[in-house]
């Protein structure tokens, strides 16, 4: 195991507001938890704590995190300022919020041409699914992580395919 898998995180979860956390962020927490991955989740806002949010993106890549997926609502430019000041991939989780989430989801995916960030779909799906996707891109170089990956893949085939309906 090297340094980094003993102690520091490997992803990062972060969001805007506490608000963010039951029924959609906690699912990207279960989801790295279910794969073993160490990671991080902080509550911390590119608006309310802007330089806070910044020296945790920053020192964080610095000591190692591979992904940070940042869940924000509204206008949601959590992971655009983040992507501004890492180079490590940024996942943007789009809130529900006033307009249904479609304010977020426009606002971080429609990042200009330079600083990208990955987008999903919004709430609980988004916030799994960027927790899948970081697993993809720690697989790239841990082959026990992308085996986990096969395997949940597999579990969930078979529950579609054992699935039966009731006429
Ligand atoms: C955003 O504003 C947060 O990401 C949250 O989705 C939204 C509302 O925050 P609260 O007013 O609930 O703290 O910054």
């Amino acid at each position: 195991m090297n340094a980094t898998q003993a102690g520091n995180p490997l992803v990062g979860i972060v969001m805007g507001s506490a608000s963010d956390w039951d029924g959609s962020m906690r699912f990207a927490h279960e989801t790295l938890d279910r794969f073993g991955v160490p990671h991080e989740c902080r509550v911390l806002s590119a608006h309310r704590t802007p330089a806070e949010t910044i020296e945790w993106a920053t020192s964080s890549q610095a000591n190692g995190m591979k992904a940070i997926i940042a869940g924000a609502g509204g206008a949601a430019h959590l992971a655009g300022v983040i992507a501004a000041h890492v180079t490590i991939p940024v996942l943007g989780v789009p809130m529900t919020s006033a307009l249904d989430g479609l304010d977020s989801l426009l606002s971080t995916v429609q990042m200009p041409a330079g600083i990208p960030v990955a987008t999903f779909a919004i709430g609980k799906a988004g916030a799994t699914n960027a927790a899948l996707f970081a697993i993809s891109i720690l697989a790239e170089t841990d082959p026990s992580m992308r085996e986990k990956l096969e395997t949940f893949r597999a579990d969930k085939a078979k529950d579609i395919l054992s699935t039966k309906l009731t006429l």
